[in-house]
């Protein structure tokens, strides 16, 4: 397969100024006419028009209304050489969406037919020159069953619609924003819709309709909540408003990603949509709002400004999800989204940056676009707007989105074209910060710190790792803490910290008149995405656990103490010794457990050790076995030692009402959740008749399944009752089918694989549904201890899994086979078992490009 450079763009040689699309939906088959008015681009001299194509069956080509055989059809191109500087092209496809099972496209799900364009599907629907910086206006015409497919929708408003012969109908649909193919989108489906309005300050009115599964309309109206939400929160913020008349949402249980931000028809996965009190969790709702304002944000960061190239996916992925980040913190619990943000980091994005797949924030090359979907584009490309923001300050960045909007407003540009905004709006010379964009892996910071008595100094020493393009500029905010836990006043600081610029391979801070000897706090609320190393004695952690004003820095150094001692365990477990655990954390973590209502999400996280995968990347070799029996051996200390505490705060945190999924409730309730689970290491019978009782009579999925969740880690008879249950209580429900996949291929039990195994030919799972896969699957996959294995079954599995995927939707297996990622951080042993299962994928027949360019570097 064919690499694809940054440096070798070259801009578009045919503008494409409007197109005219009609779709005729035939029972097995759809027939797209498109009509585009092409024009040179002066800029570029080249002769021929090269479009690109997949999958299409050809029935004619025009140009200005008159057919032509004078082409070429390339194995995914159609070449025409010789056109005129502005001319009317034609051309009449067949597609075959009920067999589109890649879900790239146009393709069938249950209630009708949806469209899925990013990166490259609209070449699957119309012949087009697929690149993001061909900007049209869209007119699409619609004609299908009226009976089975009554809606029909696509981007913009809605022109004309009436009947034709033979029971069909046709809509035809308008959208006045030109926009780039990835953004067209259509759907022809029966389904239901919530209507509802919001008027924006200006006073334009804009109609908001969800459209869902006939029956499911009780299960919308916190998406149409947070809708609302995300749009005033917009205008407040960024003084952005919604440009449309009418915003869509529409949802469809078989898609690829979270959801798509078409114009003004966002596409969603029915798990980003569909909530209840009894089917959804604490943590659906709060991901249903971020999602939903996410799609809605990208209507000006990526729609409106959209990306030159793919190369540019973070300027407008890594900004809008700084952007549903920032509102997440505004409507929920800040300080525990930020602690979120930075799990899913350290879990997923650290190690794709240590790993085959590192990839700068702005790649420099790749094979297949969809493999660049990461959390490195997504995760790491908003903390490094969040790091501009923090080197700037919050006004200046403000200005410098404005002046974004001011100059780019309707094109499709480049990452550098933002953070100039940012450096002109703030007068900050950022060329240094570029590197950012260029560079992969995870910088490593070393600070240390000398305090001298008589000068009443303190020196802070900070260091950077070299990487390949220089030295970064790295924004560490710093306070430091007095014996008293108070942070002590120094020169510059304001609420008594500062933003350091690292900028050098190493460089001295001096802070004058510290009239004690204080203890760092250090990269306060995570202010660059970096691996800080400084040599904090267990008891500076206890401090700063008990006393630092930023509340980041107080569970992160809870972490450090926790990750610290669970590895040192780790050690003594592989050498064949008992873990002993000090006394100090027990103090700790009862002072957690008093905690008031305001606090207790806090506290839950803070009670919430680091991951495996997590603490495994602080390893040389990976021993997961022992790094398992360590992580738990804590926890059944911490659950024996204080067992009364668990207890009572369990029983003091029962629910006080009716289920509200505000944050204070849900903070009480993943308290309660993460003392079940402690009392639950103790393995009695009572604990589990415990959280069997709160499995029957929880009156909403968050408790419900947080006891099934902590069932399924056992194989007890409750856990098997409660299982079942379970399914049987919920078989119809398909995104509650997926926690119950999901619950049980997470499970720490040794039969895990084979449940996993018998469960992929259970009629619950489909290998054509993303969710599935991702439930199952890949959380098999991500199930650090089973699919690690030391026989290498779980490779295995996993392996033949994909192969299975990959004949069906190699995006989907593409990401599965992101599981293998770090498999040379284990031992020989496991290594020659990987190596083995990645070799026979990579060796599998007719493979996808997909699925190839992940192996390839594995194996690299
Ligand atoms: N643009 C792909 C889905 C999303 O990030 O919103
Ligand atoms: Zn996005």
């Amino acid at each position: 397969p064919k690499t694809i450079y940054l440096a070798d763009y070259t801009p578009p040689a045919f503008l494409i100024d409007t197109v005219d699309v009609d779709i005729n939906f035939q029972p097995d088959y759809a027939e797209v006419t498109a009509h585009l008015a092409v024009r040179r681009n002066p800029a570029v001299a080249a002769a021929s028009l090269v479009l690109d194509g997949e999958e299409l069956e050809l029935l004619s080509v025009s140009i200005d209304g008159v057919v032509t055989d004078r082409y070429t059809l390339g194995e995914n191109t159609l070449v025409l050489s010789h056109v005129p500087d502005v001319f009317r092209l034609s051309t009449v496809v067949r597609i075959r969406p009920d067999l589109n099972t890649r879900l790239s496209g146009l393709y069938r799900s249950a209630n009708g037919y949806f469209t899925q364009c990013e990166a490259e599907g609209f070449r699957r629907i119309s012949w087009f020159t697929d690149r993001p910086d061909v900007m049209s206006r869209y007119s699409v015409t619609l004609h299908a069953d009226q009976a089975l497919l009554p809606c029909l929708l696509s981007n913009g408003n809605p022109v004309a619609s009436g009947v034709e012969a033979a029971g069909r109908h046709w809509a035809s649909w308008q959208d006045p924003h030109p926009k780039p193919c990835y953004l067209f989108a259509v759907v022809a489906a029966k389904l239901d819709v919530l209507r509802d309005s919001y008027r924006t300050t200006s006073g334009r009115e804009v109609q908001l309709g969800i459209y869902v599964e006939p029956g499911r309309l009780d299960q919308c109206d916190h998406a149409m909540a947070a809708l609302k939400k995300s749009m005033h929160w917009d205008e407040q913020t960024y003084g952005l408003e919604c440009d449309l008349d009418h915003y869509m949402i529409v949802a469809v249980g078989d898609f690829n990603m979270g959801a798509m931000e078409n114009k003004g028809l966002n596409i969603f996965n029915t798990k980003y949509v569909l909530a209840r009190a009894d089917i959804a969790t604490d943590l659906d709702f709060e991901n249903i709002d971020r999602v939903v304002a996410h799609e809605y944000f990208h209507n000006w960061t990526g729609n409106r400004v959209t990306c030159r190239d793919w190369f540019q996916l973070s300027l407008k992925e890594g900004l809008t999800v700084f952007r549903d980040q920032e509102f997440g913190a505004d409507v929920h619990n800040r300080q525990v989204a930020r602690i979120h943000e930075v799990r899913g980091l350290r879990a997923g994005q650290f190690p794709e940056d240590a790993g085959p797949m590192a990839h700068p924030v702005r790649p420099a090359s790749y094979i297949e676009i969809n493999n660049f979907y990461t959390a490195t584009i997504y995760n790491k490309g908003a903390e490094v707007v969040r790091m501009i923001q923090t080197l700037i300050g919050r006004a200046a960045f403000r200005r410098g989105m404005d002046l974004y909007f001011e100059r780019h407003d309707g094109q499709a540009v480049t990452c550098d074209e933002f953070v100039a905004a940012m450096a002109d709006a703030s007068g900050h010379d950022l060329t240094q910060f570029m590197r950012w964009y260029q560079q992969s892996g995870t910088p490593h910071v070393k600070a240390s710190g000398v305090y001298d008595p008589a000068a009443q100094r303190y020196v802070l020493t900070l260091a950077q790792s070299a990487g390949v393009c220089g030295n970064l500029l790295i924004p560490v905010t710093v306070a430091l803490i007095g014996p008293d836990g108070l942070p002590l006043p120094f020169e510059g600081s304001i609420d008594s910290q500062c933003v350091l610029s690292l900028s050098e391979s190493s460089q001295q801070f001096t802070f004058e008149n510290i009239a004690v000897p204080p203890i760092p706090s250090l990269l306060r609320d995570f202010s660059a995405p970096v691996v800080l190393e400084f040599d904090y004695s267990d008891e500076a952690l206890a401090h700063l656990l008990a006393h630092d004003t930023d509340p980041f820095n107080r569970w992160e150094a809870g972490q450090r103490l926790a990750g610290r001692l669970i590895l040192q365990a780790t050690e003594a477990i592989s050498a064949g010794l008992e873990p002993v655990w000090p006394e100090r954390l027990v103090a700790i973590v009862s002072g957690m457990l008093a905690c008031s209502d305001e606090t207790a999400a806090f506290a839950a996280e803070i009670l919430s050790l680091p991951g495996e995968a997590t603490l495994a990347e602080q390893l040389e070799v990976v021993d997961p076995d022992a790094l398992h029996a360590a992580r738990n051996s804590l926890r059944r200390y911490l659950a024996c030692q204080l067992e009364a505490e668990f207890r009572a705060c369990y029983e003091r945190l029962a629910p006080l009402g009716a289920y509200a999924p505000d944050s204070t409730s849900a903070g009480r309730r993943a308290l309660r959740t993460v003392c079940l689970g402690y009392l639950c290491e103790i393995d009695t019978v009572s604990y589990r008749a415990a959280a069997l009782q709160q499995f029957e009579h929880a009156d909403n999925m968050t408790d419900q399944f947080a006891a099934l969740a902590v069932l399924a880690q056992g194989s007890s008879d409750e856990s098997r009752l409660a299982l079942a249950e379970f399914y049987r209580r919920w078989h119809d429900e398909p995104l509650v089918v997926d926690k119950w996949l999901q619950v049980q291929a997470a499970s720490r039990c040794a039969e895990t694989l084979a449940r996993v195994e018998a469960l992929t030919r259970h009629p619950a799972f489909e290998l054509r549904n993303p969710n599935k896969v991702y439930a199952l699957l890949r959380a098999f996959g991500g199930n650090h201890v089973r699919f690690h294995a030391a026989d290498g079954s779980g490779y295995r599995f996993l392996a033949a899994q994909i192969c299975a995927l990959d004949a069906i939707n190699p995006q989907v297996a593409s990401r599965l086979a992101r599981c293998f990622d770090r498999w040379r951080k284990f031992d020989a042993a496991r290594q020659a078992h990987a190596r083995a299962a990645l070799n026979m994928i990579h060796d599998h027949a007719g493979l996808s490009r997909d699925v190839l360019e992940i192996v390839a570097r594995a194996l690299g």
